[in-house]
């Protein structure tokens, strides 16, 4: 009898003890760099559009020299609120609006210079674009960022000190009187010929050192802490290396930003790509026009991309991890055109089409492991729909497999992986098979998952999946799986 109740609280001790080991499995440590919170949150909005609205509107030009007349600009019947309606309709997260383009004409009215709105003829010089879209994004739930050209071909003083106060003055009057802008956009195109005041030149300058960008950023920082950077370096996010909207297939979210300089050879792949042993988290956004050039031309409205190509790009950016920041430039009118507008519904119907039916919500999923066989990091996280849990491995396993039954046959078109990137970027490479005619194929060879991979493969029709992590920087740590 005592012996049995010995046995008895041996077996209730163990227990407990197992228990309690179990709930001790530590997540896996942070692998460095990680996001920020802000561009955490950047990466969850993965549509942006851009706006180019400006002179160019109504000279039909790309680039304006400097010289234009604010009289020229005097859209019709602007209307914000149409833009951000139909972005909000079709899928869009956030606006960033070209406020001085390279021509310098700015869309508020600065109080730094007579080249704005406030001279022109639309609302007899009252008016404020900025102000209005910024307004309409408010209204609709869309976040609003702006893009200030450094590059200035109107002003007298660009080349020289002067024109960095003119500069910062600016971006202060911006942050001042538009509250919450949550993306400043700094191209990369600098210096040339241009106006400059009237002395039509060329004139040169330093992009490393004239800007002296760390005090600008300081400065803005100062103003707004979440605020996130574009420039073709960072810091905040990063260009893609094309206008193509593309990321590359490999897609770190990492780069060492010391290593990066215009003309650098090979920097267009470097930026594209990413570095893996990267020391800084700069993710690319992929910037692509709908239309061949970036503002309105009327000659262009029968080569507005279709869905299909938007939705291949969307594949192709948000499908590797990237955010799709795709520009609408609004016609003279000031409202989005009707070819643009039904391109962008088509899309978001496209969209919403092929990503209809989830069949993995109600998969079985097995893992040949997981980490300290502790349930919280199962593979049962991956299809939870609930993108704060995981599944993880052990530390120190970087080779895996998933397995996941679909319980009936469905025709397969697309696979989407999502890394839990809060404890950094880490799987290098996968594979994905499909059981078919009694054996499993191989159908996908990918390298890296990132924020999200979307794999899109022949359509095949299969009951199961299997899914081969071959390859991570540290045990892989998935939070989400989709299958379409
Ligand atoms: C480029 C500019 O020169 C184009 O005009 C456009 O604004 C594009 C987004 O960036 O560098």
């Amino acid at each position: 009898m005592r012996l049995n109740k010995y046995i008895f609280n041996l077996v209730c001790v163990t227990l407990l003890f197992l228990s309690c080991t179990k709930r001790k499995t530590l997540p896996p440590d942070v692998l460095l760099p990680v996001p920020t919170p802000a561009q955490q949150a950047w990466h969850e909005m993965e549509l942006n559009a851009f706006i180019h609205f400006s002179i160019n509107t109504f000279t039909d030009k790309e680039w304006g020299y400097g010289d234009e007349s604010e009289k020229l600009f005097n859209p019709t019947a602007l209307d914000a609120t149409q833009w951000i309606s139909v972005l909000k309709e079709t899928g869009f997260k956030g606006v960033i609006l070209t406020g001085k383009h390279h021509d310098g004409f700015c869309l508020w009215p600065s109080a730094y210079t007579d080249h704005s709105v406030k001279n022109s003829p639309w609302k007899n010089g009252s008016g404020d674009v900025v102000e209005e879209v910024a307004r309409a994004c408010a209204k609709e739930g869309l976040k609003f960022g702006i893009y200030l050209s450094p590059w200035d071909r109107h002003q007298a003083n660009y080349g020289t000190p002067a024109y960095i106060d003119y500069y910062r003055n600016q971006l202060n009057e911006l942050f001042t009187r538009y509250p919450s802008i949550f993306e400043m956009w700094f191209d990369g195109a600098n210096g040339g010929d241009g106006y400059y005041g009237g002395q039509r030149e060329t004139r040169k300058i330093n992009g490393r050192t004239y800007y002296d960008w760390p005090t600008t950023l300081a400065q803005i920082k100062k103003m707004d802490s979440t605020v996130i950077f574009f420039s073709d370096a960072g810091p905040g996010v990063r260009w893609s290396g094309n206008e193509k909207g593309i990321a590359g297939e490999t897609n770190w979210n990492l780069i060492s930003p010391d290593t990066l300089y215009a003309g650098k050879p090979g920097i267009e792949k470097l930026l594209n790509e990413g570095n893996e042993a990267g020391s800084h988290w700069i993710p690319i956004e992929c910037d692509v026009s709908i239309r061949p050039g970036w503002f309105y031309h009327a000659k262009e409205d029968t080569s507005v991309k279709t869905p299909e190509q938007l939705f291949d790009i969307y594949l192709k950016s948000v499908g590797r991890g990237s955010l799709l920041l795709l520009n609408i430039p609004p016609d003279r009118r000031g409202q989005f055109h009707d070819e643009d507008v039904k391109s962008l519904r088509g899309f978001k119907k496209l969209h919403d089409d092929e990503f209809k039916v989830n069949y993995a919500r109600n998969a079985i999923v097995k893992a040949d492991s997981y980490r300290g066989n502790d349930d919280r990091y199962s593979p049962v996280a991956l299809t939870d729909g609930n993108k704060e849990t995981y599944w993880a491995t052990d530390d120190g396993k970087t080779k895996a497999t998933l397995e996941i039954n679909l319980n009936k046959r469905v025709t397969v078109k697309y696979i989407v992986l999502q890394e839990y990137i809060k404890l950094g970027q880490r799987v290098k490479s996968f594979s994905v098979h499909v059981y078919k005619n009694k054996s499993w194929q191989e159908v996908a060879m990918a390298t890296t998952i990132g924020r999200k991979r979307i794999l899109k493969i022949d359509p095949v029709e299969t009951d199961k999946i299997k899914i081969r992590i071959l390859n991570a920087k540290a045990c892989p740590v998935i939070s989400n799986l989709e299958i379409y």
